[in-house]
């Protein structure tokens, strides 16, 4: 009989022999995706809890944002920052009007994105803070994850992503995430131009901070006069139970960073939100990108995000991710492999109870591929759970199901 996993073996062998081997994917080729639902390549049906690290947070292939996408895509594509096109200004006014700022920088990726913040928090310190030249610091967080360019992964503490990749771009401070007294003691220093942070450390294992932390820390940086950088690539868009993560504490970063999910994961999308007293640094020819504003991106994004609104997917994260949190909590109190589960709206994670290095969060998953649900470990023994925002409460409690009988048949 012919191999059942005859197509995924192929395509697996395909990329291990051709591709770079830049990742270690779970052993699971998918072929379709709709909505909370992906299929693989032998038309095996998976929830997805990973929903391409929240830039699916609409759904897989959502119709009104793949419409989008095909009628510019048959309309006009690419022009070039060098020319005007009939799509961007409106993209433009739309994403201001949405996030309530002056003016956005339109990029492609994430990384891109936060590389564009760095630059423009840098320029803002020479130019209107009066910071000396090159003399600008700007402030992260341990356990931080922004991409990994060269310059960004200066500033990361996580050996994989930097051994071997130096020598790296100075003027960066590490400080820990979520302590205000580190942040206040390094804000004390003159030349430092921003302090970017992720509101809750996605790849880092979902640290979300103490309450309070992300105003006490916008506000010692207003007193300060330090931009307040805020990298939503992964908890903006709704992730987190409001549309930005910073909304729960009521703060307007000075900069905002978007991605992944801006685009509904239709096509690269990301942008980075500034009122004119720092976005005007930037004048023509000193930055940009051959994609960055593309008509069919500005399109796409326009779509995706009108999807959030209408859909109400914020507030469908926010009562989902209760109903999962307390599930899971009940979870942990009678199997001692779950030691905890941690989140905000649908950005979760469970704690898995070994060893990080053991590869038990690493077995669990492919328990959970077996039972029809994907989902992913972050570092060490901690499992990432984060489905599309369009879930229903009944597919959601299916997951959980799946995830509880998963656990307690794990092992035996
Ligand atoms: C990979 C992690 C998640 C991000 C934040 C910027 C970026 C990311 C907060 C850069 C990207 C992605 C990258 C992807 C896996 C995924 C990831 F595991 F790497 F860390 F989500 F947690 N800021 N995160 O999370 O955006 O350039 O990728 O568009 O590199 O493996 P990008």
């Amino acid at each position: 009989m012919a191999d059942v996993m005859e197509k995924s073996k192929a395509a697996m062998m395909l990329e291990d022999k051709y591709g770079a081997h830049n990742y270690h994917p779970l052993p699971v080729v998918l072929a379709r995706g709709e909505g909370v639902y992906v299929w693989d390549a032998e038309g095996k049906r998976y929830y997805d809890f990973l929903s391409a690290y929240s830039a699916v947070n609409q759904g897989h292939c959502h119709p009104k944002i793949v419409q989008a996408l095909q009628d510019q895509a048959a309309t006009l594509t690419l022009t070039s920052r060098a020319f005007y096109n009939d799509v961007l200004g409106a993209y433009e006014k739309y994403i201001t009007e949405y996030f309530g700022y002056d003016k956005v920088l339109p990029m492609n990726t994430g990384a891109e994105a936060v590389e564009t913040a760095i630059k423009l928090t840098r320029k803002w310190a020479y130019e209107v803070k009066g910071i000396a030249g090159n003399q600008a610091k700007i402030i992260v967080c341990e356990n931080n994850f922004h991409g990994r360019t060269t310059t960004i992964i200066s500033f990361s503490n996580d050996p994989d992503a930097r051994t071997n990749f130096g020598p790296f771009t100075t003027g960066f401070v590490r400080i820990p995430h979520n302590d205000i007294a580190a942040l206040e003691a390094a804000l004390q220093d003159p030349d430092v131009a921003g302090f970017l942070v992720e509101p809750i450390q996605g790849e880092a294992g979902v640290f979300v901070p103490d309450e309070g932390y992300l105003r006490q820390a916008y506000e010692a940086c207003q007193a300060a006069r330090v931009l307040f950088v805020a990298d939503e690539v992964q908890t903006g868009i709704a992730r987190t139970g409001k549309l930005l993560a910073c909304d729960h504490e009521d703060i307007k970063p000075d900069v905002l960073i978007l991605g992944k999910a801006l685009s509904g994961g239709a096509y690269p999308v990301s942008a980075v939100l500034a009122d004119n007293e720092v976005m005007n640094v930037i004048k023509p020819g000193q930055h940009g990108s051959t994609f960055g504003g593309n008509p069919l991106a500005a399109k796409v994004a326009i779509a995706a995000l009108e999807v959030v609104k209408k859909e109400g997917l914020a507030a469908n994260a926010a009562r989902l991710g209760k109903i999962f949190r307390e599930r899971m909590a009940r979870l942990a109190q009678t199997n001692d492999l779950v030691l905890s589960v941690r989140g905000k709206g649908l950005l979760n994670a469970l704690l898995i109870n070994d060893r990080p290095e053991s590869s038990t969060a690493w077995d669990i998953c492919v328990a959970l591929k077996e039972n029809g649900l994907l989902a992913k470990p972050t570092h060490g023994n901690i499992i990432r759970f984060a489905p599309p925002l369009v879930m229903t409460e009944e597919q959601l409690l299916a997951c959980c199901e799946i995830i509880e009988k998963t656990l307690t048949g794990f092992g035996k």
